[in-house]
Formats: structure tokens, C-alpha cells, sequence
């Protein structure tokens, strides 16, 4: 099958490329990447060999036609991603994740191709702590952040193009990924970095807000069985069901590196910040017969620390830069 993976630079979107070559040698995979500061070719240095990488951006039409037509199906991870960033600067991310989609959504529907494209769990805005719910496939959107708002966006057009034009496409919302190669901004990375450079872990607010963690490759075993057996038109939830506090995430860490706990440090909240995500991913199991297999949180998150202990050369340099962002964000805020 020819492959074309959007993003395949960035986190997810390369432990779905290294993913697919271990587990599908008749994968001819392309990588669309436009090498934000997110995307690096080290990231797949070690796979180049394997893969046509295309630096371009998914919102450049002349690019991604010749590319898709190029292609029999379209795995679309590229986007901004990042909470933070989206507060100082949201017009990258209505372009990227709003306007890529809808680029790609036309050179699907020109050449007849099949796109799956990935997002998060964030499009239906948040839950209060204590309630006893889990947001279901085909609940309101109602995003709070403009990254939520702008994949909310993008996931509204595929809907319409689904319908209007009968585009072979499903859209999966997945929950907060954690594994190899996520970038230091980042939670569970910036906390890890923090504490194996000598610094403390620093949690937003009063560090009750849960998040819904799975492992990375989990996320990408559930794309491939969307591609494999999913219906076109259809939505699906990824998630492992693993809710899981800041604090106590924080503290894991502590746990897993030996730092002592009175290195979490409570630091000045991200505005607008959501509560909860949770998302029922009964439908996946039920209808593909996906389960997630890295449900050991400890132990995954144990693997995790010890790929960032070892893999210093590629997070290094990012690091003072990404915390000095951070400081002047906190300092900004506070007037
Ligand atoms: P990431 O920020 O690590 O990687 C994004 C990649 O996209 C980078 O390589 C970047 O260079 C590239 N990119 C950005 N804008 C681009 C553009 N206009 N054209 C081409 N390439 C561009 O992000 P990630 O965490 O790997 O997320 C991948 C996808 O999964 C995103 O669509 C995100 O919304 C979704 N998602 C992420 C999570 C998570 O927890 N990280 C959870 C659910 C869904
Ligand atoms: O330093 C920090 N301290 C802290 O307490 C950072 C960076 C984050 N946080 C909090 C904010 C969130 O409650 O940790 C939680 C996780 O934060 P992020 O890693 O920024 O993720 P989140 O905002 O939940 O969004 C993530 O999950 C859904 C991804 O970044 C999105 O791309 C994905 O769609």
C-alpha cells in the first residue's frame, strides 16, 4: 500500500511510521512534514532510508495534491499541537489544523483516496472533576482552547465532506499520548527532562486537573485497525481508560527517577485550562476489536523515563530554549 503520512516527523506520527515498517513491509510510506519546531529528521534519522520524506506544509495545495494522487490512502497527523503555544500565537494552528485539513479534504475528494485523520479527545471541551461520565462518539463539540477549537474545525469539515461529497474518510479522537519521541513542551516529557537535568516538576494550578493517558503505540495500533477494518464516515474514541491526576502523575515520576517529591512545584495555571478529558472507547473494541496492550501505566511510564535517560542527545538541545519560553510566559502573566 502507498502510504502517505502527514506529520510523520512529529511524535505520534513517527512512532506510526517506525510502527508500520516493523509490522508491514509492504508499506510504502511517505512522510508530508513541514518541520515546524515540533518535527525533526532526527526523529526518523534512523529510518530515512525506508521512507520518501517530503518537507511541505499540508495547507500548500500544489504540494499535497501531487502527493495524494500519488497515494492510495493518507494518514493525516500534522497539525500544532500544543496547548500553550496556542494562547501566544493561534493563528499557526486555524492554519495548520483548520486549513490543512480542508486542503487535504480537497485532493482526497479529487483523486478518490482513502484518509483517516487523527485527533483528540479535547473537541468536546471538558468534564467536571467527580462526574460520572465519559464523553461518547456523536457528543456536541464544545472546545474551550483555540488547539481545540481549530481540530474541532478541521474534524467539522471531514464530517461534511463525509457527507456532501462522500469522501472515504474517518476521523479518530484519541486521548493524552505519552512514549518515545514526544517533545520536551510537552507534560510527561518536560516533568522527566525537569528532574534528569536537575530541576522540579512543574504543575499548573493545584495540579487536579485528569487527564486520560495511553501509550503511544496503543494510539497507533488503533489507527491501523481503523484503516484496516473501519467504516468510511464513521468516528471513532481511542483510549485506554487510564484517568490519571497531574499531581499524582507528577509524583510517579518522582518515584520512577528518585527525586524527591518536594520537587513538584505548584506554578501559575494555564488559562482557560480544562479539567478533565475521559472518552468511552467501547465502540473500537466493539466493532475492530482494538484493546489497548501497554495498560501497566507505572511500567510504560518506567520504559518512558528510561528512553528519555538514554536519549539525551535528541532532547537536549531543545530543552533550556523550551524552558526559557516558559519562564517568560510565567513572568508575562503575571504582569
Ligand atoms: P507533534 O507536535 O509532536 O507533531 C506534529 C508534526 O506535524 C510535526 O512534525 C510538525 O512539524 C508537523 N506539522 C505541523 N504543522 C504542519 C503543517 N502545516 N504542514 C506539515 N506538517 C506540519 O504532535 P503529535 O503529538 O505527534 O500529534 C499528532 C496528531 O495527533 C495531531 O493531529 C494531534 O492533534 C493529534 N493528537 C495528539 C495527542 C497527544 O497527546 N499528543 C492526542 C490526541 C490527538
Ligand atoms: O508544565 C506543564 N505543567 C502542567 O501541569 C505542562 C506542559 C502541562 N501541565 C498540565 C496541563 C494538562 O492538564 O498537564 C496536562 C497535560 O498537558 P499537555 O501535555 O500540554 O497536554 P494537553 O493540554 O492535555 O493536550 C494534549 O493532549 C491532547 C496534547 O498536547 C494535545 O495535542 C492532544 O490533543
Amino acid at each position: 500500500m502507498k502510504l502517505l503520512v502527514t506529520g510523520g516527523a512529529g511524535f505520534i506520527g513517527a512512532n506510526f511510521v517506525r510502527r508500520t515498517l516493523a509490522t508491514r513491509p509492504e508499506a510504502e510510506v511517505t512522510v508530508l512534514d513541514a518541520l515546524t519546531y515540533a518535527g525533526s529528521l532526527g526523529t526518523l534519522a534512523d529510518i530515512a532510508d525506508q521512507v520518501v520524506f517530503v518537507k511541505g506544509d499540508v495547507a500548500d495545495e500544489a504540494v499535497v495534491d501531487e502527493l495524494v494522487r500519488q497515494s492510495e490512502a493518507v494518514v493525516h497527523f500534522a497539525a500544532e499541537t500544543h496547548n500553550d503555544n496556542a494562547l501566544v500565537n493561534p493563528g499557526a494552528f486555524v492554519r495548520s489544523n483548520i486549513v490543512g485539513s480542508f486542503v487535504l479534504l480537497e485532493a482526497v475528494r479529487r483523486h478518490g483516496v482513502r484518509l483517516h485523520q487523527v485527533s483528540t479527545d479535547e473537541v468536546y471541551g471538558d468534564l467536571a472533576l467527580g462526574e460520572d461520565r465519559r464523553f461518547l462518539e456523536g457528543d456536541a463539540f464544545n472546545p474551550s482552547s483555540p488547539y481545540s477549537a481549530s481540530k474541532a474545525g478541521g474534524d467539522l469539515l471531514l464530517r461534511a465532506w463525509v457527507r456532501s461529497f462522500g469522501v472515504e474518510a474517518t476521523v479518530s479522537h484519541c486521548t493524552n499520548n505519552f512514549g518515545p519521541w514526544q517533545h520536551v513542551e510537552k507534560f510527561i516529557p518536560r516533568q522527566i527532562t525537569n528532574l534528569l537535568v536537575g530541576g522540579s516538576v512543574k504543575v499548573y494550578g493545584d495540579g487536579k486537573h485528569v487527564r486520560d493517558w495511553i501509550h503511544v503505540d496503543d494510539h497507533n495500533d488503533a489507527v491501523w485497525a481503523i484503516l484496516d477494518k473501519g467504516e468510511p464516515g464513521r468516528t471513532y474514541h481511542i483510549g485506554a481508560g487510564n484517568e490519571q491526576g497531574n499531581l499524582a502523575v507528577a509524583q510517579l515520576l518522582c518515584e520512577l527517577t528518585g527525586a524527591d517529591p518536594d520537587r513538584i512545584e505548584l506554578v501559575l495555571d494555564r488559562p482557560g485550562h480544562d479539567r478533565r478529558y475521559a472518552l468511552d472507547a467501547s465502540r473500537l473494541t466493539a466493532e475492530l476489536g482494538w484493546s489497548p496492550r501497554k495498560t501497566d501505566f507505572r511500567a510504560a511510564l518506567g520504559e518512558t523515563v528510561d528512553w528519555y535517560r538514554a536519549h539525551q542527545d535528541w532532547w537536549g538541545a531543545e530543552k533550556s530554549g523550551v524552558e526559557a519560553q516558559y519562564a517568560r510566559r510565567e513572568h508575562g502573566a503575571r504582569g
